[in-house]
This record gives C-alpha cells, structure tokens and sequence, in this order.
C-alpha cells in the first residue's frame, strides 16, 4: 500500500564505518568488517542501515569530505566490497541507504581542482566564488561551522570560494543546472546499484541565496528538492531523509508533507540545540530540562501527526551519547538506557539506532585534548583559546558534547581492542570497555539489547506502535514522560520516568486502565491508576484492554 510504505515500519540503524569493525588490524572500521557483523543486525531485527559516508575522501571531516562519489575510499574497502555488503544485507531484510553530501565536495575533488585551476573551466561554476572585499580581505565575515573564516582566497583565479563547514568542504553551487544534472546522475547510478535510499546531509542549505545571506532553507530549496524526486527517487521503492538543523515545526510539513513530492522524513535537531548556550554553543552545554524536551517532542508528534512522518533519535555521530546526556551513565545506565530506548521507539516515526546504543555505550569523555581527533573539536579549541578560554573549561565541555564522544570504537567484546581491532584504533577506545561490550550484554537476557529486540518487533507487529495518534500527558510533570498512543479500539500507555530517585506519578484518567504489558524495564504492570510510585528510570508501554 503507497500509504504504508516498508520504512513506515522499519527501524534504521546508524553505522559509523570508521568505528564499527576493523577486518584488517589497520585499526579503521570497513566494509568486510561491516559484513561480518550483519547478523548481530539481523538478530535487532532492523530494516535497514544508514551508512555513514564510505567515498573516496582525503577524511578532513571523516567521509563529509567527498573526493569521488562513485567509489569507495580505499581505507573502507572496494566497490566490489560495497556491492557484496548490499547483496548480503538485503539477504537478509535489510537496506542499505547510503549517505549523500552534497551540499559541497571535498577540495579534493576533482570538479574543486578544475575549478580553482582556472575560472574558464566549465566546473569553476560548481563551486561558490566572489570577489575581495575592497581591502582584499574575504567578501563577508561569515564564519565556517568548523572554525576560522567560511571564505578562502585562491590565487589563480583572483576570488575566494565559500566553505560553509570548512575549506576542506568547499559548497557546490546548486544554481548551475549542469551541477545538478551531475548529481541526478550520481544518485540514479547509486539507486541502480539496488540500494534503499538516501540520508541526505545537510540538505537544508542548498537552497543558499549567499549574497542576502541567508543559508539554512533558502529560496530554492523545495524547487531543488522537488526536481531532486522528479529526476531521481520517484518511482522507486525507496526511503528519503533529509538532514536540516534549521527546520521547525512550521517549516517540516515543506520538507516531508504528503503531497509536497519532496522527501519522506526530515531529521531534526529542536531536542538538540535546545540544550546549547546562546552564546558559547555546544562546548557549554545547559544542564538537560526535561519538560522542554517533552515539549519539542510532543510538538513535533502533533505537527507531522498525519500528514508527514517523524524521525527519531537522540544520539548520531555529532551528537554526544544519549544515556550520557539524558539518562545516567553510573549505576543506572542500564535502566536508564532501556527507558530512553522505550520513551523514543514508542513514538511516532521511523526510530534510529546509533551504533552501541542497543548495548548503552557511554560519551568517551576524554580529559585531555590530544585525545580528540574531529576538526571540529581540534578548531573550536583554537578559536576559544585564542579568545581567553581555558584548555581546563574547554575540555569540560567537550567531554560532554564533542562529537568524539559517540565516535569512539565499537565495544565488541572484551579484551584489547575491544573486539574491534586487532591493531591500534584510530581513535581511543572507551575505558569501559571489558564491562560495556556486545558481548557481555547479549550474554544477559535482561540486557539492553534486548530491549531493543522487543521495541524493534513491536514496531514491524502492532499497527499501533506504527501508526498511532500520539497524545502528550501529564506535560509540566518535571521527571516524568507520558503519553499514549491510538488506533481504532487499540490504547498504548507509555510512562517513562527520568528520575535516579522513585518518584510518585498520578497517573491520569485518560491512561488508566488495565491490559498486557508489552515493554519495561522493571517489574511488569497490567495496571495502572490512581498514585502509582515509579522506580529510578522505570519505563514501560501498556496495551489497554
Ligand atoms: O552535520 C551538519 C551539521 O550542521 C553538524 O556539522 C553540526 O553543526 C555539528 O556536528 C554540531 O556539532 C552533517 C554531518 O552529520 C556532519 O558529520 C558533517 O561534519 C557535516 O554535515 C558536514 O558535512
Ligand atoms: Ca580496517
């Protein structure tokens, strides 16, 4: 049924090629290490794999930096690799849906060195250029997401050209129709290939009007992303999700509303940058509000109820870990990563599990800066040092929101390398690791694995976990996150408490009642009514009589 697309029932899974398996003791995750791992994938019972960036690319930003998009970065493996990993995870019900960046390249690629080589060549139109200011410095004072200025002069041809993120990514001009065409053509050859999609990066900004600056869902963007379905994904069984820091509730329903022909599901990121100051960003985090978190989650459940499709998470790539963040990670952690697991999969929408989420992997909480590896982290130190920050504030800050800390390795198993690599890891593997490990976790059957087991089926099993109306409770209670779910006769309860202490929970009428238990991580319930006490981080999901 067209309205019941595959993805609708799905869960995705999130791997981060460089720190997931390492086949060859170089101590960088790839390909044949993926393929080798597919069973404990098939065993969560997900539908399909976001593959963080595995192209040819010099690794500035580990993968955001494209060289060639139509091969596979040798530390990775082959294209044959690639081929084999999508034939043997669809043996097993799985899709593969690559990731595309292509709101700029790498100044590696080939395009970028025609470009800056000679402003006659048909690909220096590709790229972004304008003219020195009048004093020959860069044309504005727009800074690059990952520090320093986002302009960077080049000689030959007498301009600069703009790097949104950095001058490793310089941004693709999306006004030239020939650049576009190039990209159609790139995304048919991938979907040939037979895989199931596409996370698309960033792709709020390729609608960029840069000369009234304005960046995030400029002027173009939807008239792109509608040529985009036209001369790509339409007609294929497919799934589509578009990254955007910027998109809100009033802006979502452009991107993924039903009769837009633009995307299936938008990431966004409300939950997320609620928790960064104004001022300072992310390396000064806020301490985690619970209420507002309920609030831009219900809002967002409400806003795309019918007509678009949500896409959950708490934790990728750039975001720290979630039982870090908004669970706890000490003598909870177990329970606290089951009822974040519950509160989110009993949402509306496609959920996303990030690679060590199903065994509550922990932030890698580095104490020292030559411990970081991401650009982002390495440049913001510069830039905050240089403005009087201390390498002591800069560092605490960092150990809680660095993108590093949900990149470090796998934890496999335990032992050295962590099951991960034979060889020395790219990157630090987490101190915990002989207790926090695959192994040891599967090995328990209260373990946090398989309660992701459970979310995972309930979600490809009840029609309601899938497509229920969502409706908030209980909204300013402070430690507590209650909703219910509907569908025809069928009422979901969810409770989740947030709390390391018991806390006391008046449940409302409209949740009351009593049924079957079908999630927890305490003892169970098949009623609940009246003033219930909730254990530290009790969670669980009731299906009413
Ligand atoms: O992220 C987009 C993005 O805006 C983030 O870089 C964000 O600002 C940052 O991570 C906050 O810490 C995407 C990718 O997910 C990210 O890994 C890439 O570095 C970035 O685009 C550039 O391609
Ligand atoms: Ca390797």
């Amino acid at each position: 049924r067209p309205d019941h697309p595959w993805w609708k029932k799905a869960t995705g899974y999130q791997i981060y090629p460089r720190s997931f398996a390492d086949s060859n003791g170089d101590g960088i995750g790839d390909i044949p290490g993926i393929i080798g791992k597919l069973d404990h994938l098939s065993d969560l019972g997900i539908g399909f794999v976001w593959l963080s960036p595995v192209y040819r690319s010099p690794m500035a930003d580990n993968g955001y930096d494209i060289s060639d998009y139509r091969d596979v970065a040798p530390e990775f493996g082959t294209l044959d690799d690639l081929d084999r990993l999508i034939s043997e995870a669809r043996a097993r019900g799985i899709g593969i849906v690559m990731d595309l960046v292509v709101n700029h390249s790498s100044d590696r690629h080939a395009w970028f060195e025609a470009a800056r080589a000679s402003a006659d060549a048909p690909e220096h139109d590709f790229y972004v250029w304008r003219d020195a200011a009048p004093d020959g410095g860069p044309p504005s004072d727009l800074r690059a997401c990952f520090g320093g200025s986002a302009w960077t002069w080049v000689e030959e041809v007498g301009k600069y050209y703009l790097g949104y993120f950095s001058p490793q990514q310089p941004d693709l001009n999306w006004q030239n129709p020939d650049l576009r065409a190039a990209i159609w053509d790139m995304m048919n050859w991938w979907l040939d290939r037979g895989i199931a999609g596409f996370r698309m990066d960033v792709i709020s900004l390729i609608g960029k009007d840069v000369d009234a600056g304005v960046f995030e869902e400029g002027p173009d963007l939807h008239a792109f992303l509608q040529e985009m379905r036209r001369e790509t994904l339409a007609g294929r069984d497919i799934v589509s999700i578009g990254e955007s820091w910027s998109v809100s509730p009033e802006t979502a329903l452009l991107y993924c509303g039903r009769d837009r022909g633009e995307l299936d599901m938008v990431f966004q990121f409300n939950h997320v940058t609620q928790g960064w100051d104004e001022t300072f960003g992310k390396f000064r985090p806020k301490p985690f509000d619970l209420p507002r978190l309920k609030r831009v989650l219900a809002e967002w459940q409400e806003t795309l109820g019918e007509d678009g499709w949500n896409s959950l998470f708490f934790t990728n790539h750039d975001l720290p870990r979630q039982v870090s963040v908004y669970g706890e990670d000490g003598v909870h952690r177990v329970a606290s990563a089951k009822m974040l697991a519950i509160a989110l999969h009993m949402l509306k929408g496609t959920p996303f599990i990030y690679q060590g989420e199903e065994i509550g992997m922990t932030n890698a909480r580095f104490t020292r800066i030559e411990q970081y590896r991401d650009f982002e982290t390495l440049n913001h130190y510069e830039d905050q040092r240089r403005a009087g920050v201390s390498t002591e504030d800069f560092v605490a800050g960092a150990s809680v929101t660095a993108r590093d800390n949900s990149r470090t390795p796998m934890q496999w198993e335990a032992g050295p390398g962590a099951g991960f690599t034979t060889g020395t890891p790219w990157i630090e593997i987490n101190a915990n690791a002989d207790a926090i490990n695959v192994a040891a976790d599967r090995a328990d059957p209260d373990g946090i694995f398989e309660t992701y087991r459970r979310l995972v089926a309930l979600r490809r099993e009840k029609p309601v976990v899938a497509f229920g109306r969502f409706a908030l409770h209980a909204a300013d209670y402070p430690s507590v996150f209650a909703y219910t779910r509907m569908l025809d006769g069928t009422r979901l309860a969810v409770i989740a408490s947030f709390s390391a202490e018991p806390v006391e929970f008046d449940v409302p009428e409209e949740m009351s009642g009593a049924g079957t238990s079908l999630v927890t991580n305490a003892a169970a319930r098949r009623a609940i009514s009246g003033r219930i006490t909730l254990a530290p981080f009790e969670a669980f999901a009731i299906e009413m009589d």
